[in-house]
């Protein structure tokens, strides 16, 4: 949905499972929020999850921010990459450890076919990590093909609550 003034909800997730995961990921919400263009609106708590996809990792550390920009989704991906970049971030393995991972669930209600970025992520339904901190903040948001988020949290294992928001 793009409002009058052109700005659009962006909603993305955080993870880190490498160094202080908690505070990667606090201190990542407030450079959300200095985006160009952007304002951050709702932070998750944060959430102990246990790895999925790449076993044998420490456990993660996840929540999801609720932003209102400006920025196109492929300026507001550039955006999050060079951030993932000061926070040490090294690709390794898919999957694999971080200290910090910004992924783009949602720009409004865009369906995005892109080289490096598609969305909404077609697995997103059965990611406990990403569905139970979308609810808290955002619990009538559409799941395409899945109901709102607060419906399909209900149907997912509850997460550990490390931090309140
Ligand atoms: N991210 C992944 C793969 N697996 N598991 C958890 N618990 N949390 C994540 O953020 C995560 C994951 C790929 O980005
Ligand atoms: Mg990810
Ligand atoms: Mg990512």
């Amino acid at each position: 949905m793009i409002a009058p003034d052109g700005m659009v909800r962006a909603f993305i997730g955080l993870g880190s499972n490498l160094e202080d995961s908690e505070g990667h990921v606090n201190r990542a919400f407030g450079e959300l929020g200095a985006l160009p263009l952007s304002r951050l609106v709702a932070r998750s708590s944060l959430y102990r999850t246990a790895p999925v996809g790449f076993p044998g990792q420490p456990d993660f550390v996840n929540a999801v921010a609720l932003l209102e920009t400006g920025l196109a989704p492929m300026a507001l991906l550039a955006e999050l990459l060079e951030v993932e970049r000061c926070h040490g971030r090294v690709r390794g393995a898919p999957n694999g450890p971080r200290t910090l991972d910004l992924d783009l669930l949602f720009h409004g209600d865009a369906c995005i076919q892109q080289p490096g970025l598609s969305g909404p992520h077609p697995r997103l339904h059965e990611r406990a990590f990403v569905v139970v901190p979308l609810a808290e903040i955002a619990p009538h948001q559409p799941i395409p093909g899945h109901g709102t988020a607060g419906e399909r949290a209900a149907q997912l294992v509850p997460l550990q609550r490390v931090m309140r928001a």
